[in-house]
């Protein structure tokens, strides 16, 4: 990395977070909503981006697209509901009061399957917080990072280093870590890249906003209605191949529907159309790269070295023979096994019976992530009670719907290995602010809190 240019590029953050700051939040808003309205005219554009570099199917691509346009009229909004407290002060004609203000530099680090809506969730807080933001987007997003500035230079007037793209790989995140002027650094990635990039962080005491892996689970009660459940289910497990932090990666059944649950779910993902990306008809395209197929074939070698059942999971030479094609592979497990309780970025889907709920329960939250899961049932009181303290523990918790997919107006983000961060929606614009807590005499006395005396002699 040459040095120079990155401390050149650092002063120009600096530099335009100073002029951007002082524009009023819903003069901010308003660039924000500019930016909206040119993702929506180059939304087909940006998407075939995605395609290509992120490999996703067309509707994913364009649903991307559209997930950053949300985060810009959320944006817009907030940009008018920063809100600070008043609080009621203990000493006469005393005030307090919360004040929000921006942070500086945010530092973004971005993986390869959401190339453009996670930068997206960031950047649109961070800039109507009155944020420079720097991006370190995955070295396989190069071109759809581009492609976001792109769109943000031909709006932003004088403000287009507000967004500043810092390409590269690991030495890179590094520098943005270790360096005092950036803020706050968040960073989406695994949970190892997490672990490695945190302790840089908080060595310094900078602040810090991880999205890091998921395990996710689903569960299926007996009421559940399997036509929504199954689609629901393949969809979080099979969509986008994969390779999504809140792909279903583990699914409990109970034994009265397991037999009618597994051989749906078998038809199902067999009939799944497995091909280009930007074909319409495809639903599910390829793995992101070799190193991701070999990935995820150790992991069932492993399994079938333990004569575990597995539906699937073979590569498919189906059109370019360099793409890595496979079938999604579901894996029926008698027991807990290791293998299960890493994240393996693919296509497996793990399944096992159970008998009681509060079991099932116990089993998802028995992993170090927690980030997303759901319950299939129409049963209220088993739905509660997974909404309960004493059910899911992950950030995301669903009734009905699968573990993927979730809306920008909730805050997102889960628990233990997943880092803690909430992004995008509710009240994560928090993170990018600094809280000022002001107590405001204006009485002409000097009375002091807890009724100290300090009195003149
Ligand atoms: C990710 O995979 O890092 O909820 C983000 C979802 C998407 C975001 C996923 N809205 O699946």
């Amino acid at each position: 990395m040459n040095r120079d240019n990155y401390n050149q590029l650092v002063n120009k953050s600096h530099e335009i977070s100073i002029k951007w700051r002082s524009l009023p939040a819903p003069q901010r808003g308003e660039y924000i909503r500019k930016f909206g309205e040119e993702l929506r005219k180059q939304k087909v554009n940006l998407a075939a981006l995605i395609t290509e570099e992120a490999r996703k199917i067309k509707t994913e691509s364009l649903g991307e697209v559209q997930e950053a346009i949300d985060m810009c009229d959320f944006a817009v909004g907030l940009s008018r509901q920063l809100y600070g407290l008043t609080m009621p002060s203990e000493r006469a004609n005393h005030r307090l009061q919360e004040i929000w203000h921006p942070l500086g530099i945010v530092g973004c680090i971005t993986a390869f399957n959401f190339p453009m809506a996670v930068f997206a969730w960031n950047f649109c807080l961070a800039a109507v917080c009155g944020n420079s933001i720097i991006w370190k987007p995955s070295p396989r997003s190069n071109e759809c990072a581009r492609g976001i500035k792109n769109a943000w230079d031909k709006i932003s007037d004088d403000f287009s280093d507000l967004i500043l793209i810092l390409e590269g790989g690991n030495e890179e995140s590094v520098a943005l870590c270790e360096d005092n002027k950036i803020s706050l650094i968040s960073a989406t990635g695994s949970t190892q890249m997490g672990k490695e990039l945190a302790p840089i962080v908080s060595a310094r005491l900078g602040k810090l906003l991880l999205e890091l892996g998921g395990n996710n689970a689903a569960i299926i009660c007996p009421s559940a209605d399997l036509d929504l459940t199954v689609k629901g289910v393949v969809f979080s497990a099979c969509g986008t191949t994969g390779q999504r932090c809140t792909s279903l990666r583990r699914l409990f059944v109970h034994e009265e529907i397991y037999d009618e649950c597994v051989s749906r779910l078998n038809d199902y993902v067999n009939n799944l159309i497995i091909g280009c990306p930007s074909k319409d008809s495809s639903q599910v395209g390829p793995l992101i790269s070799e190193e991701s197929f070999n990935n995820m074939q150790v992991i069932l070698d492993s399994l079938r070295s333990k004569d575990v059942e597995i539906l699937g999971g073979e590569r498919l030479e189906i059109e370019d023979p360099k793409e890595f094609y496979v079938r999604p592979a579901l894996v029926l497990v008698d027991q807990i096994e290791d293998e299960m309780l890493k994240e393996t970025f693919a296509p497996i889907l793990y399944i096992k019976k159970f008998s009681d709920l509060k079991d099932a329960i116990s089993m998802q939250n028995n992993v170090k992530q927690g980030l997303s899961s759901s319950i299939f049932t129409n049963d209220m009181r088993e739905s509660e009670l997974f909404l309960s303290e004493s059910g899911s523990d992950c950030g995301i918790a669903n009734v009905n719907i699968g573990t993927s997919g979730a809306e920008i107006g909730g805050a997102f983000g889960g628990e233990k290995d997943t880092g803690g961060g909430r992004e995008s929606g509710s009240d994560a614009w928090k993170n990018y602010m600094r809280r000022v807590t002001a107590t405001i005499n204006y009485g002409e006395e000097l009375p002091l809190a807890q009724g100290v005396e300090f009195d003149e002699t």
